[in-house]
């Protein structure tokens, strides 16, 4: 008999959704930044223990929204907690429910969504009995499955977490082969690599306002080397500029660090060349936006 769970997690930008989606899954798979808005899409994570099929999918963050971008994002929130098994949502500790994240706790809970809340970054309290009163509030306003405090960073919690996912796994057919991780296309996972590095290396808006599609991957057939072109799209003429550096500075650094983790990750040497470009104002314009693989699947 095979159990399943699909667990959607959300929460707002930067509590730490897609760094715990890489502690669950035990892999790198989601790009994780300091920046707001890192996340864009719905990104599928798979663990497979034995009989139990864990799903879990990382969402965009909650924000306000600014564009037609950020519309599409919280599409994606909206969509994946329809029709979930559960839903774990996440809060940084050392910040308060937001009116927004309220009234969605509020639908989920009334709709009898098993909800597991997570009080992430227990790791910069300066002490632990800080908790006390928060897990009191929060569980005498909202009824959770379980109010769980952790790290993610440090470690600490996570298979708590995934004790509690398992409690709500049901018995069903799996829906993905045991040894699959992830349902992103390599391609988009070695983009993703790439924005990452863009969004750690760059401030203000310009990290915002970058795409970036990977147009060619492909492994050489007489060595083994993976040739990857990558194109990095960005909002302003004068945010080219920027992310390409003085002499080329910037865009070296990035697509150094860049190769680095895509080695790793498809345990092959890569050959990497990436192309600056702009597309004026994309995350307003419906065509770009759904070009860049960024609207609802
Ligand atoms: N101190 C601390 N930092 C954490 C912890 N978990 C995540 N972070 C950091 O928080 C930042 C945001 O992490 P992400 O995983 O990208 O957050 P997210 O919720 O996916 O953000 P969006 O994709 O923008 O919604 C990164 O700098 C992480 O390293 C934690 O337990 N402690
Ligand atoms: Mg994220």
């Amino acid at each position: 008999m095979t159990k399943t769970v699909f667990v959607t997690i959300v929460g707002r930008t930067n509590a730490g959704k897609s760094s715990l989606l890489n502690a669950m899954i035990g892999e790198k798979i989601a790009s994780v930044s300091s920046k707001s808005q890192t996340t864009r899409t719905r990104i599928t994570g798979i663990k497979t223990i034995d009989d139990v099929q864990l799903v879990f999918m990382d969402t965009p963050g909650l924000h306000k929204p600014k564009n037609k971008l950020s519309d599409h994002m919280l599409g994606v929130v909206k969509d994946s907690v329809a029709d979930i098994d559960a839903v774990i949502f996440m809060m940084d500790c050392t910040k308060n429910l937001n009116e927004q994240e309220e009234s969605m706790l509020k639908n989920m809970t009334s709709e009898k969504t098993p909800v597991i809340f997570l009080l992430n970054k227990i790791d910069l309290l300066k002490m632990k009995s800080e908790l006390v009163p928060m897990i009191a509030k929060l569980s005498s306003k909202f009824d959770f499955e379980a109010i769980i405090p952790v790290s993610v960073t440090e470690n600490n919690g996570i298979d708590l977490i995934e004790q509690e996912v398992m409690k709500l796994a049901k018995e069903s057919p799996h829906f993905f082969p045991e040894d699959m991780i992830t349902d992103q296309p390599e391609k988009v996972i070695a983009a993703e690599i790439i924005r990452e590095k863009l969004l750690n290396l760059l401030n203000e808006e310009v990290p915002h306002g970058i795409a970036v599609t990977v147009e060619t991957m492909k492994e050489r057939s007489d060595k083994d080397i993976l040739d990857i072109d990558a194109v990095i799209y960005c909002e302003k003429e004068s945010h080219k500029g920027i992310v390409i550096g003085k002499g080329g500075s910037m865009l070296k650094k990035a697509a150094s660090l860049s190769r680095q983790e895509l080695e790793n990750f498809f345990r092959i040497k890569v050959n990497l060349k990436c192309w600056v470009k702009v597309k004026e104002d994309w995350r307003n314009r419906e065509g770009l936006i759904r070009s860049f693989g960024l609207t609802e699947k």
